[in-house]
């Protein structure tokens, strides 16, 4: 999975990519687009971990991508962000990242503090690239309908749905709201339309506002999240014992990041499943709805060739009962078909014959 950081100019999109990334602040202004992968935190291992004392520990991971900030202002700027666009269409989620401080990096002709209007602005190109898009395929289809050809039929419904789609996102709708059914779904995929990504919304705040409920909400996000993606860099850097006494003296439980990258795997649709034993403790990343067989294939696809069954235990029953022993002995361990639809947290032990 991959969510794409994107923004206008200066509104926190790199900071808040080390912070979320790990990686060392810089010095130097990043430019262009830069891509790293995140462990995915779940407390649920350090359980397993304490049960299992394994020689290996590994989180889901995801892939978190920074591309330039996007503005009308310059032409250079306008295809910089266009340069980066087939980047942001192989993601899987949209983050978009305002900025609610007064930034001195900003000329002072751009220096308002509307993130409102910037997300305005942003979500506005996001439609207009869809339009683009939508209007080229409709002169292309409307060009091949005036001969006659074996694809007629075909080429008629496609028109009919790119008109659908043309008329929502000319009332600034997403694409999404104009997609009735999974079979258009699926015949519109490799256009890759970037208002049928989820949307998270992050409001890049003063410290002094980060506690606070978010200033604005927005409408077409899965979640708006309120932050200072530079007090988030600083957590990132420090050891985890100071980590915690910093967290404490901020008043809050987890750092932003770590809710921001669960918010992401939900707006996805992703859900975790665990697989445990003296070797390893380890997440793995299936798609909400997956079956048993599928996630096998995660695994290794011998898992999925040979599937037998899954012996499954919920994370919450294996945890009350101390042990899997134990949990097998109080009945909750459960033997698995093919066609069980994994559940967020299911241990699973795949039976498996090649
Ligand atoms: N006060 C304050 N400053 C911040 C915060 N986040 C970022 N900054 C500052 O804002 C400036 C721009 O930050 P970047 O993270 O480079 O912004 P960006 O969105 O990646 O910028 P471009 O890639 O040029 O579009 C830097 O000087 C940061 O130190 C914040 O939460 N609070
Ligand atoms: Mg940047």
């Amino acid at each position: 999975m991959r969510i794409a950081f994107v923004g206008p100019p200066q509104s926190g999109k790199s900071t808040l990519f080390r912070a979320v990334t790990g990686q060392p602040p810089s010095s130097h202004p990043v430019m262009g687009e830069q891509m790293a992968s995140v462990k995915v935190p779940d407390p649920r291992l350090d359980v397993l971990a304490a049960m299992y004392k394994p020689k290996k520990y590994t989180e889901a991971t995801i892939d978190v991508l920074d591309v330039p900030g996007f503005s009308h202002e310059t032409a250079s700027q306008q295809a910089e962000f266009r340069k980066a666009l087939p980047s942001i269409r192989q993601s899987d989620a949209i983050v978009a990242v305002v900025r609610a401080f007064e930034n001195p990096s900003v000329p002072p002709y751009r220096n308002r503090v509307d993130p409102k209007a910037d997300l305005d602005e942003l979500l506005s190109e996001l439609l207009f690239c869809d339009l683009d898009t939508v209007t080229t395929r409709i002169e292309r289809l409307e060009k091949a309908l005036t001969k006659p050809t074996k694809t007629h039929e075909q080429e008629k419904k496609e028109l009919e749905l790119m008109r659908r789609l043309q008329q929502a996102l000319e009332s600034e709708q997403p694409v999404t709201t104009a997609i009735e059914t999974d079979e258009e779904r699926k015949a519109l995929a490799s256009y890759a339309f970037l208002t049928e990504l989820p949307l998270v919304v992050v409001i890049n705040v003063n410290e002094s506002q980060a506690a606070a409920p978010p200033p604005f909400v927005c409408e077409h996000a899965r979640a708006t999240i309120a932050l200072c993606a530079e007090t988030e860099e600083q957590i990132a850097g420090l050891e985890p014992a100071d980590r915690q006494a910093f967290l404490d003296d901020l008043g809050v439980k987890v750092p932003a990041r770590d809710r921001l990258i669960q918010v992401c795997y939900d707006a996805v649709g992703l859900i975790s499943f665990l697989t445990c034993g003296e070797d390893e403790v380890r997440a793995w990343s299936v798609r909400k709805g997956s079956t048993a067989v599928e996630a096998a294939g995660k695994i290794h696809t011998d898992l999925a060739r040979g599937f037998i069954r899954a012996e499954t235990v919920a994370f919450e029953d294996l945890k009350a009962a101390g042990d899997m022993k134990a949990a097998k002995a109080a009945g909750k361990v459960r033997l698995e078909g093919k066609n069980y639809i994994v559940q967020d947290g299911d241990i699973l032990n795949i039976k498996f014959n090649v």
